[in-house]
């Protein structure tokens, strides 16, 4: 299952700097054990604040597809939960599996969703530009949630229907529809899921996955390609990072 990650990314064991070694010690994705979660009575709730106007783009990047927002000023950011300041919203995208058995990034108790959305954020207040703020230990935030099978979800179908013209511009979304409204989350100290594997990731992953129904996922995240116009056609599936291992970190919980 998880060939594609290497084979996509067959350098990466050779990256010479100590913050994106895969054998760093806060890398992610990593199974959040329940049970070992420690509930931290401090940890406040997360505070989501989009301007849909913000959004700018729907993109293939070859690995996922993304849905770019303006990220020049504080219009859509989150703030609370972990963080100590605001975070502005840069992309959202999604990691997916070739059949619903696997496809997060994360798991629960060992256990996999068919998918995993990722909202990227970066620290505006402390480092000028995104790029700069990828290589720093404070410098991203990103929001996991997860997507079970269930009901029909309005608000994914919207971005299902702009896939098949992936290049097209994308005006106004507001993702916090993807975003389940049960406050619960856990977080932990992690990296990027793909190269430069930085360690600069707050994560926050939402205890409540979203539903979305079972065409939304087989029709249209697995209809992407991977390859370019005139290749031979490979889908855009099983585009998760293996787990890694938890070493010396403790995940937190907003909930008991
Ligand atoms: C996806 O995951 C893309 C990347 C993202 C990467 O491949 O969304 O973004 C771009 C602009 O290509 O990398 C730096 C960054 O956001 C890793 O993001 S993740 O750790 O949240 N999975
Ligand atoms: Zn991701």
């Amino acid at each position: 299952e998880s060939h594609d990650w290497n084979v996509l990314f067959p350098l990466t064991s050779h990256a010479s700097s100590p913050l994106s070694i895969p054998g760093g010690t806060r890398q992610s994705p990593i199974n959040i054990q329940w049970r070992d979660s420690v509930y931290d009575p401090f940890l406040k709730p997360l505070k989501i604040s989009y301007d849909p106007s913000t959004c700018l783009h729907i993109w293939n990047n070859g690995y996922s597809f993304l849905v770019e927002f303006d990220d020049s000023t504080d219009k859509s950011i989150i703030m609370g939960g972990p963080l100590e300041n605001q975070y502005r919203l840069k992309q959202f995208h999604f990691h997916w599996g070739a059949i619903n058995e696997w496809g997060s990034e994360h798991t629960v108790d060992s256990k996999f969703y068919p998918a995993e959305l990722h909202l990227v954020h970066w620290n505006a207040v402390v480092y000028p530009t995104f790029e700069e703020a990828v290589m720093e230990g404070n410098g991203l935030a990103v929001i996991g949630v997860f997507l079970k099978l269930g009901k029909h979800h309005e608000g994914l179908q919207t971005l299902v229907d702009a896939l098949p013209a992936i290049k097209h511009k994308f005006d106004v979304f507001d993702p916090s529809c993807l975003i389940p409204s049960c406050p619960d989350y856990w977080t932990y100290a992690g990296s990027l899921t793909t190269p430069p594997l930085t360690e600069s990731v707050t994560w926050i992953i939402k205890k409540k996955p979203i539903e979305v129904d079972e065409n939304q996922v087989s029709f249209a995240f697995r209809m992407l390609l991977f390859t370019s116009d005139g290749e031979e056609e490979k889908r855009m599936v099983d585009n998760f990072r293996p787990l890694q291992p938890l070493m010396d970190r403790t995940v937190r919980s907003s909930f008991q």
